[in-house]
Order: C-alpha cells, then structure tokens, then sequence
C-alpha cells in the first residue's frame, strides 16, 4: 500500500520515485487513512489539484442560469475565478449601480419595461473557421428574448440586444463559424407582433422562428438593423447548432409541439406534456442562412415587424432554404460534428441518438426528393433517408460534446444519471459513468468547436442531493470534471456552484484568451472610449449648475480628491471617477452611504455615479475595496444642507496645541524615518539594477508601477518646503508623511519585484529541496530563522560552510539539539539570541531535504 501510494502520486506528478516521495509517504498515508482516502482518490486530486501560482489549461464559461449572469471558472482546478454581470445588477463590479453599466443594463429594457432578471441558457464564444478566438462571448435569455455581447479582452458586458419578434427563446447563442452570425431561436411560439391573438387562432396567428444577429468584428457589436428573422411554424423552437466545414451555410434548430397542441388544463383539457408529446416525431429546421442574408436584401422578401426584417416561410420555402427532417419526440440536443458531416439529435423521451448524414440531407434537398409537407408547405424530408444511423444509449439522451478522437463523442444521459461515449460513426458505445444527478448539458474542452481538444467534460448537473454538506432545500448546482483521456472515464471532482442553474457551459484553452490588465487612463469600460469624465491629478473640481452639482474626483492610493463636498437638499449629484493607478489590481470602489449606488474602479478606469441628494445631513464616502495600508483612511464627505433652513455655528472647543518646539521635533523625527525609508528603496533598486530586471517583463511591469509610486514624492517635498518656508509645521508633517505613505507603496511594489527576480534568477529547486523548502516552512524553522537576515534567529545563508562536516553538524543538531546546547558555538548563540533551538521532531528524510534545501540557498546566496 505505501509504495503504491507513492508510485501513484509519482506517476501522477510525472516525477520518477525518489527518496523524497518516501518521506511524503508517511505523511501521505497518514492523511489518507485520516480521511479515508483511496489510491484512486488520490489520482484524482493529483490531475487536478493545482498549487498556488500555477494556472489552469482551460477557461470554462458557464452559464449562470438564473442568476442572469456567466460564472468563469479554470479546469482542471475548477476554480472560480470571475462572475460576469450581464442581465442583472452585480453588486461588486457595480454593475447597475454606476451610470456607465446602467446604460448597458437598460439596453435590455422591454417595450420600455425595466428587467433586471435574466435567465441565462447558452454562452457561446466566437469564431475562426469554426475554431475559438478567445475575442468575444455571447449569451442568451431565455426568459426575456435577448443576447448579450462580453468582451473578453476585459470580461465585461458591452452590449443587450432584445429580440424584436420573440416573447421568449431558448436556441441562443450559436455563431456561425466565421461569426458573422449569432443564431437565436425562439421556444414558446407567440406572435410574432404586439398584440393580442386569441389562442383559439394559435395555428394562424402564433409563430416562432430564428433570428439571425449580424455581429461587426471591427466594432465587437451586434447591428441590429442588419439582422433579420426566418419565421417558422408554431413548432417549439429549441436548441440550435450551426453548420460548419461541409454544412457551412446552414443551420439546425429542432423543435417539440409538432403537435401545436395549445393546453387548457384549468378548462379540463389534457395538459401541455401530454398534448405536446402526442406524436413519435417532431421536426428538426434545416435552413440556409446564406441564401436568407441575401433574400433579406430586398424589401419585397420581408415583413416589417416591430420595425424588424422578416423573412415569410413562403419566401424560404420558394428559394430552397428551408425543411423539415422527422426526429424522435420532443428531442433537446442538436449538434453538428466538427467538420460539418453529421448532425447527432438526441432523443429525451426517446433511447436513442439519431445521427444525420449531411451528404443523404443535401442530396434529398438536391433532388426534391420530398417525404410531403407540413401545414405550411415546408417540405419535409424523409427521416430514414437522412439518417446515418440511431443508437441505443440509454434513459434521457440529451445534450452531445465531441473530442479530437474520429468519430468519438459524449452525451449526457438525463435519467440514468450518466455520460456515454460512443462512436457516432460505426454506431457503437464505448463507455459509461454516473454522474450526480440529472445531467442536463456537458461540456467537453472546445468540445462543440471545430477543434475540440479532449481532456476533459464536465456534467453540468441539474440535481446534486447529497454531493455536498446541507445547507437547507435550496442546494448547490454541481458541476463534476470528468477526466476522458484514458478508455475508461474517471470522475475526478465536484464543483458546487450556488448562483444557478448552469445549462450549458463552454471551454477555451487558456492560451487562447489575451484580457488586459489595465485600461488605457480615463476609459469608460463598457464603451472602450474615453470617458468624458475623465479627470487627472490637478483637474479634479467641484461644478454647479443651478440644481447638478458634478464633481470630477480622481482615486489613488490612498485618498479620494476631493475629500469633501457641500450640495443642497435636492441637487442631482453626477460624480464622474478616475483611478489614476496604472499597477495591476489597484481596483478602488466607490459609494456615498445611504445612497444605493457604487463603483468598481479598475486601474485606469473612470465611471459616472448619480443619485438626488434627497436627504440632508452628513454623509461619509469611501473607497470599498482594500487597496492599501491606509485603505480605511480613502475616505471623505458629503454634506448635504436644507437650503431652507438657517443654521448656528457651534461653539469652539478649546483644544491644546504643541509647541514649536515640539513640532520641530516631529517634523525632524519624521524625516529621519523617511530617510531610512528611502535608504532600504534605493538598496532594491541597486539590487533590481545590478540583476537587470528589465529583462524580466513580468518584473519591469512591478518596478514601472513601483516607480510610479515613487514619482509622486518631488512633489510632496516641494510643499512640505514650502511650508516649513512659511512656518507652517503642522502642514510640513503632514506632507512629510505622505511622502512616507508613497514611500511604503513604492516599497510594497519593489519588494513584491525583488522577490520575483530572486525566483526568476535563482537556479532550479530539486525536488529534494522544494521538499526541503516545504518541511523547513511547515516545520516551523521558517518561525525564527529568515533567509538573508538574522532575525530572532541566526541567519542560515552560509550554515553548511560554517562547521567541520557542516551537514552532518546541521543533521545532527536539527535531529536533536538538546545534546548540543553545551557545545561552544551553539552555547554562543543560545546567550545570543536568549533562544534555544527546539527539536522539531524532524524525520530523517526531511532533515535530508532540508539539507538540500540550505545547498540550494547556498548556490544562490548573492540573491538574498
Ligand atoms: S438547456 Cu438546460 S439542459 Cu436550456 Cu440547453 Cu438542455
Ligand atoms: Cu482605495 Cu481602498
């Protein structure tokens, strides 16, 4: 059992078995047996458990269902790492309560109605020849026909757009392979216009369709007046895939209520789910996008609803871009394979996956080589024909993910609670694993792209009972990673997810997505121009107009300018906000209390708060997020005065003043410690210079931002002159000591690049010494010695040259440094340090590695 644990973890780290790993054996074997782990559970953890500062390879966005928003996490970590604000407000990025992502929020106002829910279903990520670009991302509302545009160089939401015709949907968002169109298809057929039409007419009157957005690439924006509609037939619309390779050009939406069965339970009728899946079959839409972007071209092909092109089924059906194929009932899934030739639908109330042959539909439609037509005169196609073959898989096929491997590909089974993989081309199944429970979509890497990857799916699944510690009625969402590399699937991790139901998620390589980490000074993120409120050190003002008061205010670390301000009871306050911070995460957030509004600043940002002073009084302001020592102190206030009221000044308390003194004293102590300040800066930055830093990119961008800091102070000097020139010491202190506060941040910065160097230059840790490292830190040693610096204990740079057979002595004396307490050198430096050196209970292999750790240190000590 030990060596297997430790050949397992070996193998699965890609180490070779070392003695290191024996040690981590003893300590292994008893986390295991603590936690009652397996080998196999130990597998797991070793594929995805990923140490701190090492990335994922994948970036998965998921929808965030209800909660109207996308949730951004890593594989194999599965690790959240953003949540996007897209249909709803999003207290701490501020969104729907800054007046900038106001504007994108109202975009998807309603017939003039504000919505601020959504019902997010499927994001998709732009495309290249069908593969991912990692530029854009888009995403659908079901509840309230919409999509949204994120860009993905910030991860931000740029624009709603609402669905002119739709009073519902659900085949959104599917891009076409070039992106020149984003898909979404209706659910709930409605008529298509306004107003009322008695259900009774439902046939007659009640639609739904495919709406086919035009999206600029130069502008990263859907143009909604380029886009256009297909109508089709009260069918209920579904989920939607894009043809690509070989069906580039078309598209595929399959549809449930073939029956167009209008319910009326309370009236006694049979309900919707029985009269909705009265037939064996519905019908899978297949249409050709590029001959209706043409037909739409001309007025004389369209309807204009809701100011809206639509294209008529008549008009499609009369220039060949529109069918019908017969598919199993009510079916979710369609999914087109990565080069274009096979379209797989999966059953739901049916066992099976039928697979569709590109080749037998095209040439069906090439010789007219109809089955008949339904009410609407679209031909429909015989299903057999078109078939490439079904397969049996099992209770609830759903949703469908494919891998770099021919023919391979992966569906959800909804009420077995599995995921199968088979083979879509010879037909056959090849594997199976549970899942906890219910499994809606799955999401393979890249897996609906035209360069799926493999890897890795996960089980986006729609219950998770007892996966996780009860938290009462409402549980977590669970998404589980699945590793898919080997011939047998393994689980390998469950993720709760407590913000809604995912439906579908997609996956990037990580490699592909290039976001910033700074704006450019005084954007306005959501439009990616300037800001009119952009505001730099020394504009900041206060203006008034009668009623609006606007103030341009800018944020660094760490104070607001300006620090207070005085309206009247009633003025609409505007104020526009810089954070003039260039280093990366110096985010500063913004609120006035009791006001209901806030701002997430990020570096370079500026954004527009507005809000009627309605309440007099004294109202604090503050920077919300922690962004410095002195965070608490990013402060200032509002006051707000009745300008009908008269007001008497209160009577001034006397208070006691220092002496001159006195405050000669205080200025020159304060001095003094900036002077030893900038005596340990300038030590690292002779240490970054003489280490050329600036071959280091990652370390450059740390000393830019530490200089940035470190810039400000001439300044401050001048004033703090100024006024001891005037007398002033009381102001003179002051500048004094915000001349230390940049001199902190500066050092905070330098620091953080100093130590980035040392690792950048350092030579290679061997295992035995990462080990090394590991037990000297765990151990406790790192609690009184400091490398580099003597500190409440000795310095151990040099140690091992410092004794006769130094590793031997230090193996010894970390073994059992009570016998050595009376030998000279030691007895020294008990008197020295009036400490004595504890054992640690260090097991033999672990001193070892702490030996090897002090070489380490030894080869690398001019870095210390
Ligand atoms: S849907 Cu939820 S499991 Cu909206 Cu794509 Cu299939
Ligand atoms: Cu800025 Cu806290």
């Amino acid at each position: 059992m030990k060596s297997l644990a430790s050949k397992l973890v070996a193998v699965a780290l890609g180490i070779t078995v070392s003695a290191s790993v024996a040690l981590a054996d003893s300590a292994l074997e008893k986390v295991m047996k603590e936690r009652g782990l397996s080998e196999i559970d130990l597998l797991a953890a070793a594929k995805t458990y990923t140490p701190t500062g090492m990335h994922d390879k994948y970036v998965v966005f998921s929808s965030g269902g209800q909660s109207g928003q996308v949730i951004v996490y890593g594989v194999p970590s599965m690790r959240i790492i953003k949540y996007i604000a897209v249909f709803t407000p999003e207290p701490w990025q501020g969104y729907g309560y800054d007046e900038d992502s106001k504007k994108v929020l109202r975009q998807g106002n309603i017939r003039g109605k504000e919505i601020n829910w959504g019902d997010t279903h499927h994001p998709a990520l732009s495309e290249v020849d069908g593969k991912y670009d990692g530029k854009w991302l888009f995403i659908n509302d079901k509840a309230n026909p919409r999509i949204a545009v994120i860009d993905l160089h910030d991860f931000e939401t740029k624009q709603i757009v609402v669905n002119p015709v739709f009073k519902s949907e659900h085949g959104g968002a599917f891009v076409t392979p070039n992106t020149d169109y984003i898909l979404e298809a209706a659910q709930y057929a409605a008529p298509l216009d306004n107003n009322y039409h008695p259900i009774e007419e439902y046939k007659e009157s009640y639609r739904g369709g495919v709406t086919f957005w035009k999206f600029n690439k130069d502008t990263g924006r859907i143009e909604e007046k380029n886009s256009f509609t297909l109508e089709m037939p009260p069918y209920m619309q579904d989920i939607t895939d894009a043809g690509k390779g070989a069906s580039d050009g078309w598209g595929f939406t399959n549809s449930f209520n073939a029956e167009m069965y209008t319910g009326g339970i309370e009236k006694g009728l049979p309900p919707f789910e029985a009269g909705m899946s009265r037939f064996d079959t519905d019908f899978l839409h297949v249409y050709n996008w590029k001959i209706l972007a043409k037909l739409a071209e001309d007025p004389k092909n369209v309807k204009i609803i809701n100011d809206h092109r639509v294209i008529p089924m008549s008009v499609a059906v009369a220039n060949n871009a529109l069918f019908l194929i017969p598919e199993p009932k009510s079916p979710h899934g369609v999914d087109v394979s990565p080069d274009g030739k096979y379209i797989t639908v999966c059953g739901k109330l049916d066992t099976h996956a039928s697979v569709y042959s590109w080749e037998k539909i095209q040439k069906l439609i090439k010789d007219k080589d109809y089955a008949g037509k339904d009410p609407y005169g679209i031909p429909i196609l015989d299903m057999k024909k078109a078939l490439h073959g079904q397969v049996e898989l099992g209770l609830g096929p759903l949703h469908n993910q494919y891998s770099p491997v021919d023919g391979e590909i992966y569906t959800s089974l909804y009420v077995d609670s599995q995921v199968v993989k088979w083979n879509y081309k010879d037909l056959k199944v090849l594997d199976k694993v549970n899942v906890h429970y219910n499994i809606g979509h799955l999401a393979g890497m890249e897996g609906k792209s035209a360069d799926p990857q493999g890897d890795f799916v996960i089980a986006l699944n729609k219950l998770a009972i007892d996966r996780f510690t009860n938290v009462g009625p409402l549980h977590p969402q669970n998404h589980q990673l699945i590793d898919i590399k080997g011939k047998k699937m393994q689980l390998l991790y469950d993720m709760p997810l407590p913000l809604g139901e995912p439906h579908q998620a997609v996956s990037i390589r990580a490699s592909k997505l290039h976001p910033a980490v700074r704006y450019k000074m005084g954007t306005d993120s959501k439009t990616g121009k300037i800001h009119p409120g952009k505001t730099l050190a020394g504009e900041e003002r206060i203006e008034r107009d009668g009623k609006n008061v606007t103030v341009y205010a800018t944020f660094v670390r760490s104070h607001i300018n300006p620090e207070r301000f005085t309206v009247n009871k009633g003025d609409t306050v505007t104020i526009h906000m810089t954070n003039l911070e260039r280093a990366e995460d110096e985010t500063h957030g913004f609120t006035v209390s009791q006001h209901g509004i806030h701002a997430s600043l990020e570096p370079g940002e500026t954004a527009t708060v507005k809000f009627v002073a309605d309440l007099e009084g004294v109202f604090p302001y503050y920077c919300t997020e922690f962004c410095s020592a002195l965070h608490l102190e990013m402060m200032g206030y509002m006051m707000v005065k009745d300008p009908d009221k008269k007001y008497t000044s209160a009577k001034k308390l006397k208070m006691k003043t220092m002496s001159p003194e006195q405050l000669k004293q205080e200025y020159d102590k304060t001095v003094g410690v900036n002077k030893a300040t900038d005596d340990v800066i300038q030590s690292v930055v002779k240490f970054l210079k003489d280490n050329k830093f600036g071959d280091y990119p990652a370390v450059a961008a740390l000393v830019t931002d530490a200089l940035d800091q470190y810039g400000k102070i001439p300044a401050q000097k001048k004033l703090s002159d100024d006024a001891v020139a005037a007398g002033d010491m009381d102001k003179a202190i002051l500048y004094e000591g915000m001349i230390w506060q940049y001199m902190v941040k500066t050092a905070d910065a330098g620091i953080r690049a100093k130590d980035m160097l040392v690792r950048k230059l350092a030579t290679k840790q061997s295992s035995a010494a990462i080990a090394g490292e590991r037990a000297f830190n765990e151990g406790g040693c790192s609690g009184c010695h400091v490398i580099g610096k003597v500190s409440s204990g000795p310095d151990l740079t040099g140690v091992l040259s410092r004794h006769e057979n130094g590793e031997d002595w230090v193996s010894k004396f970390i073994k059992h440094p009570e016998k050595m307490y009376d030998d000279p050198y030691v007895k020294a430096m008990i008197d020295h340090f009036n400490l004595k050196m504890p054992n640690q209970s260090m097991s033999d292999q672990e001193v070892k590695d702490i030996i090897e750790y002090m070489k380490w240190i030894d080869e690398n000590a001019n870095l210390f």
